[in-house]
């Protein structure tokens, strides 16, 4: 009986601000409001007031107490006309934990429960304002730090992503109905699917699936950016390139090798793209347990990071450890910059090339070498490419769905070629459908729906 519940929380995040924002959601909305609200005007009754309207009054403790301890607005939905689809109440207090906090407890006692995670987000779901999709590009866009992963989330929330999958489900029930027919039927007179159409609109669909898949992790790194780990001998500059893409000193730089003994951590906005950077100690041999542990965590982060940025002196000699690192570099998505453009040239580019998908001259100490990488880091990356206001999948849930209904739609595809007969094909395509009615959330158990809530925070 959850969902006839009312429920209460403070939507805003904790702290100081201009004003805080308890949200009520449920049938007794105006019940709650209207003990913990007294409107200014006192000819006017909460009871009365009708949606998309605003009342200014005092908040007074919900359970008959009558101090009054702040005043503001209260802001009335009526349902359905409300994000959660139910009678809904925003009462905005002055922004402070105190007055929030004593808010949301006065809700309580007028008879409000406490919301969960993602509450009234499930409930706009239940109440068919929603789609999983859309729900979970909710959370994308509260979520997100840059512009493009914003643009992303927000077209997945305004249905991008839901219309394409619609459209490719359309497809193959279509297909599927009168493959049914002229499976089940086969003394009707049904005419049989031509190999030829019916070959071609698989194919639109695996190709729209496989656009989708493909674009995947370029799409994830603009919602949630990536870990870069920058490594290199010691001296090479790693540390110069970290101050110069966090835009002040954050880790040490001296002339003496082995300067950075320990992993430096800074998120950096870059372009489009959030950067969680990791300066690390210089690669090399060393007697010193210190050193030697530092070392160890380089390698260690070099592996774990989705993207790595190989630093190498240029205006040194290529080394051993040098040429090790680019073999390494080879099974990672990484870019080698060659720094110290500025020093003569002693570094032979041309024997690491082979283990990297660029390799880049650059100066650290220069400005100008933030857009290089940032360029360099988008077109590794594939960030380019993707249109932010297009479809996109988000989270593992979304991308196993899709790889399921693709798998479905070319083993459809197979059977077809291989003469395995229409009811063959008929089963691969009903395997697809399933996948995308999971993906769509219109098959999706309460155990998928429980997953995918857990994750929003409370007062969404
Ligand atoms: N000329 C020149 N010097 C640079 C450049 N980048 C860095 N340096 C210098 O190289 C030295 C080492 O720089 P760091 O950034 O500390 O090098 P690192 O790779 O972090 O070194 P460790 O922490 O010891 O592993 C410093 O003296 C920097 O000023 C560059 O582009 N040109
Ligand atoms: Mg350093």
């Amino acid at each position: 009986m959850l969902e006839h519940s009312t429920i209460a929380a403070i939507a805003t995040p904790p702290g100081q601000g201009g004003i805080a924002v308890v949200r009520l959601s449920g049938p007794e909305s105006y019940t709650v409001a209207a003990r913990v609200f007294r409107p200014m005007d006192s000819r006017k009754r909460v009871a009365d007031a009708k949606g998309y309207t605003a009342l200014y009054g005092q908040f007074a403790d919900g359970a008959g107490g009558e101090e009054l301890f702040d005043d503001g607005i209260a802001l009335f939905f009526r349902a359905p006309h409300s994000y959660t689809g139910e009678d809904a109440v925003e009462l905005s207090c002055h922004g402070g934990d105190a007055v929030a906090r004593r808010l949301l407890e006065a809700c309580f006692a007028a008879g409000a429960a406490p919301a969960g995670p993602g509450e009234y987000t499930r409930r706009a779901l239940l109440n068919g304002k929603l789609s999983l999709t859309q729900a979970e590009a909710v959370m994308d866009l509260i979520a997100a730090g840059g512009r493009q992963g914003a643009a992303l989330a927000n077209a997945a929330r305004g249905g991008a992503l839901a219309r394409k999958i619609a459209a490719q489900q359309q497809a193959l029930t279509s297909l599927q109905a009168h493959l049914a027919a002229w499976v089940d039927f086969p003394e009707e007179d049904v005419p049989a699917l031509e190999a030829g159409p019916l070959r071609a609109s698989l194919a639109e669909v695996k190709g729209a699936l496989d656009e989708l898949i493909g674009n995947y992790n370029a799409a994830a790194v603009l919602r949630e950016g990536v870990d870069c780990a920058i490594v290199g001998r010691p001296n090479a500059g790693k540390s110069t390139l970290l101050n110069l893409l966090a835009g002040f000193d954050r880790a040490i730089v001296t002339p003496i090798a082995g300067t950075t003994r320990d992993v430096v951590e800074q998120a950096v906005q870059l372009g489009d793209i959030r950067l969680n950077l990791f300066d690390t100690a210089g690669l090399r041999e060393t007697d010193d347990p210190v050193e030697a542990e530092g070392v160890r965590r380089s390698w260690a982060k070099l592996a774990e990071a989705g993207l790595v940025l190989a630093v190498f002196d240029g205006s040194r000699p290529l080394t051993k450890e040098d040429f090790a690192l680019a073999q390494r570099c080879a099974e990672c998505r990484a870019i080698a910059l060659v720094n110290k453009e500025d020093l003569p040239l002693q570094f032979d580019a041309e024997v690491i090339a082979p283990y990297f998908s660029m390799v880049i001259p650059v100066c650290c100490k220069e400005e100008g070498a933030r857009k290089l990488v940032a360029a360099a880091v988008a077109r590794l990356l594939g960030t380019g490419r993707i249109d932010p206001h297009a479809a996109s999948l988000s989270g593992q849930r979304q991308l196993s769905a899709a790889l399921r209904a693709r798998d479905g739609v070319a083993g459809a595809l197979e059977a077809l070629s291989a003469g395995f007969g229409l009811d063959a094909v008929s089963v691969c395509v009903d395997d697809a459908l399933a996948a995308l009615y999971d993906l769509t959330g219109e098959n999706a158990s309460d155990a998928v729906i429980d997953e995918v809530f857990e994750k929003f925070c409370v007062g969404k």
